[in-house]
C-alpha cells in the first residue's frame, strides 16, 4: 500500500499490526543439594507434569545443568517463578527457577 500521504514517490508498507505478546521460557537450575524428589514434587506441583514426566525433566536438569519446564505469558511465568522460588525458600533448598524471552 502506499501511505505517504500522496505528494512524494516514497512507498511505506502498512503492517497489520497483530503483534502476540512475547512468550516466557521457565527454566529449573540444578544445583548439589535440592533433592531429586523435591524437584520431582516441585514439577508435579507447578507444572501440570504426571510423575512420569516430572522424573524424566527433573533427570534432564540433574545431567544437563538446566531445562525449560515450560513457555509461558510474562505474568503466568512470574508466578511460576515465584511460586517455586518461594517453596524452595520455605524448605531451605538452594534450587534456583528462572524466566527468559523465547
Ligand atoms: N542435583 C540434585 C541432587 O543430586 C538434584 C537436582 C535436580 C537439583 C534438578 C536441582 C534440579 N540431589
Amino acid at each position: 500500500e502506499d501511505d505517504d500521504g500522496g505528494d512524494t514517490s516514497v512507498i511505506t508498507k502498512v503492517k497489520p499490526k497483530t503483534k502476540r505478546p512475547p512468550l516466557y521460557k521457565v527454566m529449573l537450575l540444578n544445583d548439589d543439594y535440592t533433592p531429586m524428589e523435591f524437584v520431582v514434587h516441585v514439577l508435579e506441583r507447578f507444572f501440570g507434569m504426571d510423575h512420569a514426566q516430572a522424573f524424566e525433566i527433573m533427570l534432564t536438569v540433574h545431567k544437563r545443568g538446566l531445562a525449560v519446564v515450560g513457555v509461558f505469558s510474562h505474568e503466568i511465568a512470574e508466578t511460576k517463578v515465584t511460586q517455586v522460588m518461594d517453596l524452595a525458600r520455605q524448605h531451605q533448598h538452594p534450587l534456583q527457577c528462572t524466566m527468559e524471552k523465547e
